[in-house]
């Protein structure tokens, strides 16, 4: 292990302790190289969970709509893990405030991990870290993980570039649906769910959705729109029911075994890139005379391969 590793983390991480598995993703977050050892050492019997994405806007709800779904997944004996993704915030180290006081009464439950991560000027980003941090929670043997994004902004399209399913989260407050367009939410929808829909003007958020996808092109999974009220926990089995129903059809379509091993792909040139990156800024710092010729000649592209060329 890296320096930084504690030598018997990978032990704790086995016998089921979940302060192993938090520093475990306190690595990640960190990109620590240890966590290379760390992966090899439990990819070999390592499962995959379901991923289930929540994304919307900040207020319409989807912490309440996660902490109900959680609740199901509970009754239905499924452990469950919950990221919260902010990829505007640095490390976070634990869960945020408010979500932690909302799904408080999970806190006691072993089969329940809550957690957010951030992971600011990271190359890579989110998307890298989260799909790190899903591994390990396979691996720790966490049935279902269920992504939350806390920012706005890219948040949306880390969270769909991780999921197998892209839960998008609206209400009937005016507004929500000029921005979805804005955001070019329509294609990373895989479900539409309406919150709140205790309020008025529910029905009129729904159709509006419904008239904009019918022009949508003809695709193969056709994202159904739910209504919730998740402060009652009303339509959360309905919207689990759909949640499963896009993850059979991924599996029948071939597209969940196409998308895995696609993201397996994309992962290792961001990792290639990441240690590039480092072995780059390494050299330089190591070797004064190739940085000096590096100024001399302005030529980044020529050392860069040079060092990539080195033997370590
Ligand atoms: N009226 C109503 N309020 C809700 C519903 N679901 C959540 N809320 C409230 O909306 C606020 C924001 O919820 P939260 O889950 O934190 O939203 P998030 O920012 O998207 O995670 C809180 O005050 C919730 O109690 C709902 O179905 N109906
Ligand atoms: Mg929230």
């Amino acid at each position: 292990m890296g320096e930084n590793t504690d030598p018997v983390l990978l032990k704790r991480f086995r016998s089921g302790d979940v302060r192993a598995l938090a520093r475990a993703i306190s690595l990640i977050e960190r990109r620590d190289e240890s966590v290379r050892e760390l992966e090899q050492a439990l990819r070999p019997d390592a499962k995959t969970p379901g991923v289930a994405g929540f994304t919307g806007a900040p207020g319409t709800g989807k912490s309440t709509l996660v902490d109900a779904v959680v609740s199901l997944l509970r009754k239905k004996q499924s452990s469950v893990a919950v990221l919260a993704t902010d990829p505007n915030s640095p490390f976070s180290g634990g869960a945020i405030l408010g979500d932690r006081i909302r799904m408080q009464r999970h806190a006691l439950d072993p089969k329940v991990f809550i957690r957010s991560m951030g992971a600011r000027g990271h190359l890579g980003g989110l998307s890298l870290a989260s799909r790190e941090a899903i591994r390990l929670l396979g691996a720790f043997g966490f049935d279902e993980v269920i992504l939350e994004t806390v920012g706005v902004g890219q948040s949306e399209l880390e969270v769909a570039a991780v999921a197998d399913t892209t839960v998008v989260v609206l209400t009937p407050n005016l507004g929500d649906s000029v921005q979805m367009i804005k955001a070019g939410i329509l294609e990373i929808a895989d479900i539409f769910v309406v919150n709140k829909a205790d309020l008025d003007g529910y029905t009129r958020v729904m159709a509006e959705l419904r008239a904009m996808l019918s022009l949508a092109p003809k695709a193969e999974w056709k994202p159904p729109i739910l209504a919730t009220v998740a402060s009652r926990q009303e339509g959360v089995e309905q919207l689990w029911e759909a949640v499963l129903a896009h993850r059979r059809h991924l599996e029948k379509s071939g597209q969940a075994q196409a998308l895995s091993e696609q993201r397996l792909r994309d992962e290792t040139g961001e990792v290639a890139a990441e240690l590039a990156r480092r072995r780059a800024r390494q050299a330089l710092e190591d070797d004064p005379e190739l940085a000096r010729r590096l100024l001399a000649d302005r030529t980044p592209y020529r050392t860069a391969e040079e060092i990539l060329d080195r033997k370590r």
